[in-house]
């Protein structure tokens, strides 16, 4: 079994891609293997308790969360976890984590998904993708962590890894809009404005699930 959690809407933001791709995939069955979809809130207490039940629970092959990250322009797949938050923004509870994601736990992990099978399986899909060494200080970062974490202790056999989403189309429209409406900014001022269809979303991962399956 394959397990993917995304994220719910945060700072203001009224969808979150990832919940929907989570969504969208709960259900299906990618190479052969079934795929559970659930949402993670955006609270950092919470995901360091929710996700290693969910996994204690369903004992999946291979967890992947996902998440939004504004400005990016493509599927980013996440390599690297620090064990360090600096939350920019608070959470969805009003919480802002700056410290150790886990005090005891090591300073980092490397995430155990063939992020390069994954990464050359979308590209032939025809959609973008790319890699990257750092999750940022915020939730994500920690959720790749706790995730981590929890498979190295617990669970060696479940490969473990993040991947952050590009806002969708519709979100930036909305942007465009308020950045006219605010008339603060020059549209050049903004570096947030790229976006993916949700459906190369979801054909992304379904490409990147069945190549790390097969390794
Ligand atoms: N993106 C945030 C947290 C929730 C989400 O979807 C992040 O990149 O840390």
């Amino acid at each position: 079994m394959i397990l993917v959690t995304g994220f719910q809407g945060y700072a203001g933001r009224s969808a979150n891609p990832s919940e929907l791709v989570a969504k969208a995939l709960d259900g299906q069955r990618i190479a052969g293997v079934e795929v559970v979809g659930r949402t993670l809130p955006v609270d950092f207490r919470a995901v360091r308790h929710d996700l290693p039940r969910l996994i204690d629970e369903l004992a999946p092959r291979i967890v992947v969360s996902l998440g939004l990250l504004p400005g990016e322009p493509m599927i980013r797949i996440e390599r690297v976890a620090a064990n360090w938050s600096w939350f920019e923004l608070p959470d969805n509870t009003g919480y802002r984590h700056n410290g150790k994601v886990i005090d005891s736990g090591p300073d980092g992990y490397l995430s155990t998904l063939p992020a390069d099978a994954m990464q050359a399986a979308i590209r032939r899909a025809g959609l973008p993708c790319r890699q990257s060494g750092s999750a940022g200080t915020y939730l994500c970062n920690a959720t790749l962590y706790v995730a981590l974490h929890h498979c190295a202790e617990h669970h060696p056999g479940t490969r473990a890894g993040f991947v952050h989403l590009p806002y969708l189309p519709a979100q930036v429209a909305g942007l465009l809009d308020d950045l006219a409406a605010d008339s603060l900014l020059e549209m050049h001022q903004r570096a947030d404005m790229a976006s993916m269809r949700l459906d190369d979303m979801i054909d992304s991962l379904r490409a990147g699930l069945a190549a790390a399956v097969d390794c």
